[in-house]
């Protein structure tokens, strides 16, 4: 999606806002091994080289010279890799594909910084540069005596992150296919499901789908929870099954061209939303949708979080769970024993993008705000995720020290009988555009009624 022009825009804009400095050395990172095996993770390229060259190669090295403009130094295959592994990415396709004229082998970095020597040099992306040189074609670094200015690598690397918030027209071209690919899944797994499947069986569904649609893998490690599971935040799937009456919470998404989607969607195993789960649901999805309906430019991400987190409180008040005025509830932190998490995050290169918080702004230690990824004012380009959520977690709701605290908050006997309850989490990616906000997983249905549809259809009934 990303062509040289583009990226050759995307680089001077970056190295207007870096004003002037000395040389510049962006690491793509080094294959992580397998502890005692002869395999490697799965490598993911540091997202500040990514952003700059466009490329994602192993042990790839982007520099910067404000006299000479950049340069792409690139690992070349030896013998044994060609053999096992192919001949890798030539320098010309590397070239056509970043944009860059001058792409040059790995093992010339060496001299491009002998020809520095003397000059301070900023390390960005990934830093395993300065523990393994060698592996990037610098076998001489100890001869070269490169200095590292670390506060002008961390001056860079800051610039870097807010340049990056904004989003580009290419940029955002590729999230809409992420988002694309995701929805896909997100509809075939929200057909299939039945009662007896397992959150394996429902991940392997999603999970092709992205696939078939063009993503590489998937964004993050697809959660996939089924009934109680529901509850945990973060819940790898295992060979459960689903039961009659149960939810099941999805939050999987594809990664495309490196670019990350964020998707959450609850829906029955069967074919309704029964007793208290439509009731909670349709509390998530109506903070969600007004939340989404407020998302603007200068919108403070903060004061979005807080006003879900008083529809929240106000909406558990309504239901006898909580008890006391929504913003008491909010103040005292009562509500995030069921909304723990914050609203959202940046969504980019990754999944929990960088750039989330204004430069200045401390992080709060409160329980309703110690997890709230975003702290920024909002602007056009920017790529945020809002999934608010409501879940019964033993580990908050069963902590005599919390049942002490808000002894009066909470009506305890009712929530003695709902821990099994679960949890619900509506996530839908957010582009903020000059007027309001798009919002790019709009395909993937979440009213109640077209939810259901949807179960009955696969179902067939
Ligand atoms: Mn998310």
């Amino acid at each position: 999606m990303q062509d040289g022009s583009s990226l050759r825009n995307r680089r001077d804009r970056v190295a207007r806002a870096w004003g002037a400095h000395g040389p510049v050395v962006i690491a793509s990172g080094l294959p992580v091994p397998v502890a005692g095996t002869d395999q490697f993770h799965d490598f993911h390229a540091h997202a500040e080289h990514r952003y700059l060259a466009g490329t994602a190669q192993e042990a790839s090295v982007l520099t910067f010279d404000q006299r000479e403009g950049w340069t792409l130094f690139a690992a070349r295959a030896s013998l044994e890799e060609r053999v096992w592994s192919g001949d890798g990415t030539s320098l010309e396709v590397l070239a056509a594909e970043s944009g860059i004229e001058d792409v040059r082998p790995a093992a010339d970095l060496g001299a491009w910084l002998e020809a520095r020597r003397g000059e301070a040099v900023a390390v960005l992306g990934n830093h395993d540069f300065t523990r393994a040189p060698a592996a990037y074609g610098v076998p001489n670094w100890l001869a070269l005596e490169t200095a590292i200015d670390q506060a002008e690598s961390e001056r860079l690397s800051t610039f870097l992150s807010e340049a990056r918030r904004a989003k580009d027209s290419d940029e955002i071209a590729t999230m809409r296919l992420a988002a694309d690919a995701t929805a896909a899944g997100h509809l075939t797994a929200m057909r299939s499901v039945r009662p007896g499947m397992s959150e394996r069986e429902l991940q392997v569904e999603v999970e092709a789908e992205f696939f078939r649609h063009g993503s590489a893998r998937t964004a993050y490690s697809s959660l996939v929870g089924g009934g109680p599971n529901s509850s945990v935040l973060h819940f790898l799937p295992t060979a459960r099954p689903f039961g009659t009456g149960e939810i099941v919470l999805m939050d999987a998404a594809a990664e495309y061209d490196g670019y990350a989607a964020d998707v959450t969607r609850v829906f029955p195993a069967g074919d309704r939303f029964e007793g208290i789960h439509r009731d909670l649901y349709a509390l998530v999805l109506a903070t969600q949708e007004h939340a989404i309906a407020k998302t603007r430019p200068g919108k403070e991400f903060k004061e979005l979080h807080l006003e879900a987190a008083t529809e929240i409180a106000a909406g558990l008040a309504d239901l006898g769970i909580l008890r006391g005025n929504p913003h008491d509830l909010v103040e005292s932190d009562a509500h995030a024993l069921f909304f723990p998490h914050g609203l959202g995050h940046m969504l980019g290169l990754a999944t929990h993008d960088s750039g989330g918080c204004l430069a200045g702004r401390a992080k709060s230690e409160r329980l309703g705000l110690k997890w709230l990824r975003a702290d920024i004012p909002l602007a056009p380009g920017f790529v945020v995720t809002i999934e608010p959520g409501i879940y019964f977690i033993r580990a908050l709701l069963t902590d005599p020290e919390r049942r002490r605290q808000y002894r009066d908050a909470v009506d305890w006997e009712r929530v003695d009988g709902l821990l099994d309850t679960g949890g619900i989490r509506i996530e839908d990616d957010i582009l903020i555009t000059e007027e309001g906000a798009a919002v790019l997983s709009a395909e993937i249905p979440k009213s109640i009624a077209a939810v259901e549809e949807l179960r009955r259809e696969g179902l067939g009934r």
